[in-house]
């Protein structure tokens, strides 16, 4: 760990961990952008915007449908990454809170408790007449009723697209504002507000700032330490070191 801000991290340090689709690669779910990601072949506007969802809703139940599928399918698990992160919360003497973007459950099944899925979660469903939220594992369509309501045809996926607000932003505001160290693993730094937080954790000074990501991402040189290669290597090696220093 550089040597200046981990110094500051001891055993009792609050650590805020703010995770994107490139945690979730190696276990075979896509990211978004660059080769191979999720947006080729499909028009960002077309399928993660509401105004998308209003038009042509079944070009979108059909993204997030196959996305469910894919998901679902019997060789997706955490990888190493995961599984890390899960174990850093279950033996860190002080508080862990991941923060995903990703609507996966992979973090779930490694065995982490304390997370926010800022972004949403691909198993569950929204009405949007009445807001009730459901598990949902199947395929979604317009012959379905809202378990709470009624309402037929009302269900979407309970993810938030562009021009919506994020889930529980006050509470992990509040989180970045008390942290000592903050993580971001596997996102490009292009989606906002998530890619702001890093400024949001040094205008507290108080908190060291790690990258981990396969490359350099759009706001990469605002941390103060930064690892590149694949997460399922890094991130166990990082937290291997952290929880050597807290003596866990
Ligand atoms: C590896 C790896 C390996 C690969 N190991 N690493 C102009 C300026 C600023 C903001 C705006 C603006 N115009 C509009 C906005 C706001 C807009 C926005 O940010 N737009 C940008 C495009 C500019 N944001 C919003 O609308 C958000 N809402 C909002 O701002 O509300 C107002 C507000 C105000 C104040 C406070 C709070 C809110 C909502 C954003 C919703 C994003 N939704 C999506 C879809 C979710 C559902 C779904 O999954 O389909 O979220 S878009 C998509 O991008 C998804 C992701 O969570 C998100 C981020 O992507 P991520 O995770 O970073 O993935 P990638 O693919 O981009 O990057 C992966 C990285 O991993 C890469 O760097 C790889 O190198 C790396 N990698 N393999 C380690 N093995």
């Amino acid at each position: 760990m550089h040597a200046e801000g981990g110094q500051r991290i001891r055993g009792e340090a609050a650590i805020v961990v703010l995770t994107g689709a490139g945690i979730s690669v190696e276990s075979g779910l896509p990211s978004f952008r660059g080769a191979g990601g999720l947006w080729e072949g499909w028009r960002l506007e077309d399928v993660a915007t509401p105004e998308a969802f209003a038009r042509d809703p079944i070009t979108v139940q059909r993204f997030y449908d196959q996305r469910r599928r894919q998901l679902l399918g019997e060789d997706i698990r955490p990888n190493a990454a995961h599984l890390a992160l899960a174990e850093l919360e279950r033996r860190w003497p002080g508080e862990v809170l991941i923060v995903t973007q990703n609507i996966d459950d992979l973090h779930e099944r490694a065995g982490t408790r304390n997370l926010i899925h800022m972004h949403g979660e691909l198993l569950k469903a929204r009405c949007t007449a009445c807001a009730a939220v459901h598990p949902w594992r199947s395929d979604l369509s317009s012959s379905h009723r809202c378990a709470a309501c009624a309402g037929q045809n009302r269900l979407r996926p309970h993810v938030v697209w562009f021009g919506e607000l994020p889930l529980e932003m006050d509470r992990i505001y509040d989180a970045l504002a008390a942290c000592d160290l903050f993580l971001a693993i596997g996102t490009s730094g292009q989606v906002y507000p998530a890619a702001g937080f890093v400024e949001t954790v040094r205008a507290t000074g108080q908190a060291h700032t790690v990258e981990l990501n396969l490359e350099p991402s759009a706001t990469g040189s605002l941390f103060a330490e930064q690892r590149h290669g694949p997460a399922s290597e890094r991130v166990p090696r990082f937290v291997a070191e952290l929880l050597a220093r807290s003596g866990s």
